[in-house]
């Protein structure tokens, strides 16, 4: 029995941390929830996620929420698969930096691009700022490339990859050639591939 179970809809929030799973290499096993049933509001489930949202992620004994709280989880459980900036290494703060600017600022932004507010909030109300801003700090950072961090590729790629690739599939981010590069580096990965494939495949089921 696999250590690690993952608890995800597919396509959702949840595909990030099952690409995460796949990059690590580790064995896991799904449980398949249909949102559109509502499972993610069951008693059973909301024991797991009391938010019932996907995805929560299930090691051992220990339950975890939030999607790239997982991702940043995995990435130091599982150093092997060097995906983590470490404690002591000077870089870890930028790590951290792209962890946080993930849920932080570039979802929010984009979700009030797509939802809009009734009224205009001042920019110093929003933790992002404003889009604009958000787009431009984001596609400095990509733009040298091929990685948040260089050469290294770490879970700040995958939620910030994720992000990105979801925000240009439904024309949520501008069709800059810093994204555009990003998210082709993003899909030549194996492990993305094969997430990709086996979420396409639940679907088609
Ligand atoms: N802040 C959460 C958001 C999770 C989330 O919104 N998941 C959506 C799927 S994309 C969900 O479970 N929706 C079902 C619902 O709200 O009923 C995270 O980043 O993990």
């Amino acid at each position: 029995m696999p250590e690690l179970t993952l608890y995800h809809a597919a396509p959702s929030r949840s595909s990030i941390v099952r690409w995460m799973l796949e990059e690590v290499g580790e064995p896991y096993e799904i449980k398949l929830l249909r949102l559109s049933e509502g499972d993610q509001q069951r008693p059973d489930y909301l024991a797991i996620n009391p938010m019932g949202k996907v995805p929560a992620l299930k090691h051992g004994d220990v339950v975890i929420t939030e999607a790239a709280a997982i991702c940043t989880y995995l990435a130091d459980a599982f150093p092997k698969a060097g995906l983590s900036v470490p404690i002591g290494d000077p870089r870890r703060g930028i790590y951290l930096k792209w962890l946080f600017f993930g849920p932080g600022c570039l979802e929010p932004a984009v979700i009030d691009r797509a939802a809009p507010r009734k009224e205009e909030p001042r920019r110093a109300m929003l933790g992002y700022g404003d889009f604009e801003t958000v787009m431009n700090v984001l596609a400095k950072a990509v733009e040298r490339g091929p990685w948040l961090m260089g050469e290294q590729f770490t879970a700040a790629d995958v939620v910030i990859g994720a992000n990105v690739r979801w925000g240009m599939m439904f024309k949520m981010l501008p069709e800059r050639k810093e994204f555009t590069d990003y998210a082709a580096r993003i899909m030549a990965r194996p492990a993305a591939q094969r997430a990709e494939a086996k979420d396409k495949e639940w679907q088609a089921a």
